[in-house]
C-alpha cells in the first residue's frame, strides 16, 4: 500500500463513512477515517484467519479474563501491519501531523493493572504466532476511573471511553445469548434443570487483534449485557415511564462499570453476576463453534482449551459440567473430566485478602445449580483423592482458587518464584494431591507495544546494528552485546534515552508545568498504588536523601528526578494516603532553592498504558521494590529492562529472573529474600529495631510524622508514620537501609555516563526472553497442546 493509497482511503472513508468534508474535518475525524482506512487492511487477513482454522480443524484457544487492558489501538495496528511510514507520509500530504491524530484515541481502560494487560498482550501475541485464540471479556461502558489530584488528594471521575465511536469493534446483533440468574433446580426425566427466574442478554462486540506483520489476525469478543425486554409494556402505557425502563436499566447494569479493586474482592452480587454473565456466555459461544464443526462431545478436549484468567472466570468450571451434562446428557464424572480437560487456571496474586470466595447463600441464590455442582465436584474429587481433605465448599463459602484448581488440568503461575509459593502456601495441601497440576509460566510483554510502538528511537538503532528480526524473535537482541564496545553504538543508544527524556520534559512542562532537567536521573516508579508495592519506601528514601542534601548541599549529588505514577482503590484508604504524602513531599522538594537541582518529585495524575508507553522509554532507573514473596511476577520490570532501565529491585516475582538474565553486576538488589521477610516478622518489634539502628531512617519518619509536608496541619501523615513505625506488615523500615545504600550505589553508577549506557544496553542485549511470544509458547507446550497454524512461510 502506497501513501497515495492510504491518503485516498482516508479520504474515502471521511466522506462516505463518516460524512465529512475535508474542509470542516477535525481531528477526531481524521482519527476515525484513519482507523477505518486501516481496519479495512485487517479485515481480510481476519477473515482468512478464520478459514484457515477451520479449514484446518485446528484446537482453538479461549482466553477468558474479566479484564483486557488494550490502550489504544491504533499506532499498534498500523506498527504491525507495517504502515507506519505510509501513515505519516498520508498526514504530511494532508497536512496534519500523524501523532496528532495518534494520540486523539482514547485509551481503553479496561482492566485495573498487570493481570488485564498481560492478557491484551497475550492476545497479542497469540496473533503474532498465528495460533487460533479468542479473547472473551466484558465491553464495560466504563473502563477504569480517570485520577486527578486536588490538593494532592486523588479524585475519581467516571471513565467514558464509550462516548466516542468505538472505531475498533464490529457489533454482532446476532450473536447473543441469553443468561439466566436464579430461579430453582427441578426434576425432569431424571435429569436436573436449571429453572432461572432473571436473566438478560449477552451480546457479542468482535475487535480484531492483527499481528505481526499482519500474517494473522484473532478476534477480542467482548460481551455487553441488554435487556431481555426493553419496556415493560404495561407500566409504559399506564403512564409509569421511568419505572417502565427499569428492566432494561437493570440489564445494563452487569456491564456498566469495571470494578476497581485488584486487592479486595467484596463479595459484591453485582460482580458475581458479572463474573457469570461473561463466562456463561463465552462458553456456550465456544460450544456453539464446536458443534458446528464435531459431534463428539469427547473431542472436545482436544479442540478446545479455556484458560482462566486468575478466578475471576472461575464459575465456568461448574457451567460447562452443567452445560455437558444437564444439558447435553454426559455422565456426571465424564463430563467433569471433560471438563477439566479443557480447562486450565493461571494463579496472579497469593495475597490472602485478593483470593476470590462467596457465600455459600450467595451463590445458592443467583447459580443455585451451580451449587449443587460444586457439591458434586468436590464429591468426585473427594471419591478420588480419599486420603485427604481439600475442597472447594468449606465454611460456608465457595472458594474459588481451590474450585479453579480441582477443575484445570493445569495450574500456572507466572514467575519461578510465585509458582513456588504457590506450591508451598495457598495450595500446598491440593499440591500434595496432585504434583504434576502447578507449573510455571514466566509472564512477558509485547515487544510491538513495547519497544517498536513506544520506543522507535531505540528500535531504529536495534534494526540498524541487528536487523529486524528481533521485532518477531526478540531473543535476537542478544545480537547487540557485540556492539557494547562500540563507543559509536553506546553514543546512539544514550542519544535516543535522551530523545525520550527529552519529549517527556516537554510533556511535563505542557500538561503538569513542572520544569526537569533531562540530564537528571529519571528514577520512575509506575504501578498500582498498593503497601506491597511499597511506593512509601521510596517516597522516605527521598525525604531523606533531601534532608542531606540540605545538610551538606555542595556536596556531589547526582541530580534525579523521582516519577510516580499509579491509581489506589477508590476504597483503599491507606493507599490515597501514600498518594497525599508523596504529593506533599513534591510540593516541599520541587520549592526548595536549594535542593531541588538535585533532587524533584513528580506524581504524574492518571497512569495508564498510553503514559507508560510515554514514560517506559524515557526511564533511567526502574523501581521493583515490593516485599519479597509479594508480588506475583510484575510485567513492567520487563519493560523497563527492554528499554534500557536498570532495575532497582528485590528479590520478589519475575525480578529474580530479570537479574539472572541481565546479569548480577546489571541489577541493583537489595533487601530481604521472602523467606527472611517471614522470618524478620517474627520478631514483634523489627520496625522499632530498624528505626533505632538508622538515624537516617529515624530522621526521615520524624518529618512524616510532624508538620514538615503539612505546613499548618501536623498530623496529616501520622497515619502513616504510624503505621511504620508499629506494625510495619511490609517491612518497610526493615528494607530502608539497604535500599538507601543500594540507592548511593546507583548514584555512583549513574554519575560515570559511560558505565551508565553501558549497563542500560545490556539491560535491553539480554531481556529478549521476556516476551510474551516466549510465554504463550510455553502455554501451548505445557497446557494448551497445540500451536500455530502457519508455518514461518505463512503456509
Ligand atoms: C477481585 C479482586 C481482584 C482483582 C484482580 C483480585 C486480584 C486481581 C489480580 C489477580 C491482581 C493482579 O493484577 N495481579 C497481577 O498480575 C500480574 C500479571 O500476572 C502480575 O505481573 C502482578 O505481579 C500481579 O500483582
Amino acid at each position: 500500500m502506497t501513501s497515495s493509497d492510504l491518503r485516498d482511503s482516508i479520504l474515502h472513508h471521511l466522506k462516505y463513512s463518516l460524512g465529512k468534508d475535508a474542509a470542516h474535518a477535525v481531528t477526531q475525524d481524521w482519527r476515525m477515517a484513519l482507523s477505518l482506512a486501516v481496519r479495512d487492511r485487517i479485515t481480510d487477513p481476519w477473515f482468512d484467519a478464520t478459514r484457515t482454522a477451520y479449514a484446518g480443524q485446528n484446537k482453538r484457544v479461549y482466553y477468558l479474563s474479566m479484564e483486557f487492558l488494550i490502550g489504544r489501538l491504533l499506532q499498534d495496528a498500523i506498527v504491525n501491519l507495517g504502515l507506519l511510514e505510509t501513515a505519516h507520509e498520508a498526514f504530511t500530504d494532508l497536512g496534519l501531523p500523524l501523532d496528532t491524530v495518534l494520540s486523539n484515541e482514547p485509551d481503553a481502560a479496561l482492566g485495573n493493572g498487570g493481570l488485564g494487560r498481560l492478557a491484551a498482550c497475550f492476545i497479542e501475541s497469540l496473533s503474532s504466532l498465528a495460533v487460533p485464540a479468542m479473547g472473551y471479556g466484558i465491553r464495560y461502558e466504563h473502563g477504569l476511573f480517570k485520577q486527578s489530584f486536588v490538593q494532592g488528594r486523588q479524585i475519581e471521575a467516571p471513565e467514558d471511553w464509550l462516548q466516542q465511536t468505538h472505531a475498533w469493534e464490529f457489533e454482532r446483533p446476532e450473536s447473543t445469548y441469553h443468561i439466566g440468574f436464579g430461579g430453582r433446580v427441578v426434576q425432569k426425566d431424571g435429569r436436573s434443570v436449571w429453572e432461572p427466574e432473571d436473566g438478560l442478554i449477552a451480546q457479542a462486540y468482535d475487535t480484531p487483534v492483527i499481528g505481526w506483520k499482519g500474517r494473522w489476525a484473532n478476534t477480542l469478543r467482548l460481551w455487553s449485557a441488554k435487556p431481555t425486554q426493553i419496556f415493560d409494556l404495561d407500566r409504559f402505557n399506564s403512564g409509569d415511564y421511568i419505572a417502565a425502563s427499569a428492566p432494561e436499566t437493570l440489564a445494563r447494569t452487569i456491564s456498566r462499570v469495571l470494578y476497581p479493586d485488584d486487592t479486595t474482592p467484596q463479595g459484591k452480587e453485582l460482580r458475581l453476576k458479572q463474573e457469570f454473565f461473561f463466562t456463561a456466555a463465552s462458553l456456550r459461544d465456544a460450544l456453539r463453534r464446536f458443534e458446528s464443526e464435531y459431534d463428539d462431545l469427547h473431542l472436545l478436549p482436544q479442540k478446545v482449551a479455556f484458560q482462566l484468567n486468575d478466578t475471576h472466570p472461575a464459575i465456568a468450571g461448574p457451567e460447562l459440567v452443567r452445560l455437558l451434562h444437564d444439558e447435553r446428557g454426559l455422565p456426571m464424572d465424564e463430563a467433569i473430566a471433560t471438563a477439566r480437560g479443557c480447562l486450565a487456571y493461571t494463579n496472579h496474586t497469593l495475597l490472602p485478602e485478593a483470593l476470590e470466595r462467596w457465600p455459600v447463600e450467595l451463590m445458592g441464590r443467583l447459580l443455585p445449580r451451580h451449587l449443587q455442582i460444586i457439591e458434586r465436584i468436590d464429591a468426585a474429587h473427594a471419591a478420588e483423592k480419599p486420603d485427604r481433605r481439600a475442597n472447594a465448599l468449606e465454611d460456608g463459602e465457595v472458594k474459588m482458587g481451590e474450585l479453579a484448581f480441582i477443575m484445570g488440568h493445569k495450574v500456572n503461575g507466572v514467575s519461578a518464584l510465585h509458582t513456588d509459593l504457590m506450591k508451598q502456601t495457598v495450595f500446598k495441601e491440593l499440591h500434595r494431591l496432585h504434583p504434576d497440576r502447578i507449573i510455571n509460566q514466566t509472564n512477558g510483554v509485547t515487544p510491538r507495544r513495547w519497544v517498536l510502538g513506544a520506543n522507535p528511537r531505540l528500535s531504529t538503532l536495534i534494526t540498524d546494528a541487528i536487523g529486524d528480526g528481533w521485532v518477531g524473535d526478540l531473543e535476537q537482541l542478544s545480537g547487540l552485546e557485540t556492539h557494547l564496545d562500540d563507543a559509536g553504538f553506546l553514543d546512539r543508544f544514550a542519544a535516543a534515552k535522551r530523545g525520550n527524556k527529552t519529549d517527556l520534559v516537554d510533556w511535563v512542562q505542557r500538561n503538569q508545568g513542572i520544569a526537569l532537567d533531562p540530564d537528571a536521573m529519571f528514577d520512575v516508579q509506575i504501578k498500582r498504588i498498593h503497601e506491597y508495592k511499597r511506593q512509601h519506601l521510596n517516597i522516605l528514601e527521598a525525604i531523606a536523601l533531601w534532608q542531606e542534601i540540605r545538610d551538606n548541599p555542595n556536596a556531589d549529588w547526582t541530580p534525579r528526578v523521582k516519577i510516580f505514577g499509579g491509581k489506589a482503590a477508590p476504597g483503599y484508604v491507606f493507599a490515597k494516603e501514600i498518594i497525599h504524602l508523596i504529593n506533599d513531599v513534591a510540593a516541599v522538594l520541587n520549592a526548595d532553592p536549594v535542593t531541588s537541582k538535585y533532587l524533584k518529585v513528580v506524581f504524574l495524575p492518571n497512569y495508564n498504558v498510553t503514559l507508560a508507553e510515554r514514560l517506559i522509554p524515557a526511564s533511567d532507573l526502574s523501581e521493583q521494590i515490593s516485599t519479597a514473596g509479594k508480588e506475583a511476577s510484575g510485567t513492567g520490570n520487563m519493560k523497563f529492562a527492554l528499554n534500557g532501565a536498570p532495575t532497582i529491585g528485590t528479590l520478589d516475582g519475575a525480578n529474580v529472573e530479570i537479574r539472572e538474565h541481565v546479569g548480577t553486576d546489571n541489577f541493583f538488589l537489595f533487601g530481604m529474600t521472602a523467606p527472611e521477610v517471614d522470618a524478620r516478622r517474627e520478631l514483634g518489634d523489627h520496625a522499632a529495631q530498624a528505626i533505632a539502628a538508622d538515624p537516617r531512617l529515624a530522621r526521615a519518619l520524624d518529618a512524616v510524622r510532624d508538620d514538615t509536608f503539612a505546613p499548618g496541619d501536623p498530623g496529616r501523615h501520622a497515619g502513616i508514620a504510624e503505621n511504620l513505625s508499629g506494625h510495619d506488615y511490609f517491612v518497610v523500615c526493615s528494607d530502608f537501609t539497604d535500599y538507601w545504600r543500594a540507592q548511593r550505589e546507583v548514584d555512583a553508577a549513574y554519575a560515570d555516563q559511560g558505565g551508565w549506557m553501558r549497563m542500560a544496553a545490556l539491560n535491553t542485549a539480554r531481556s529478549g526472553w521476556f516476551s510474551s511470544d516466549r510465554s504463550m509458547r510455553g502455554y501451548l507446550a505445557d497446557i494448551w497442546r497445540t500451536g500455530p497454524a502457519l508455518g514461518a512461510d505463512g503456509e
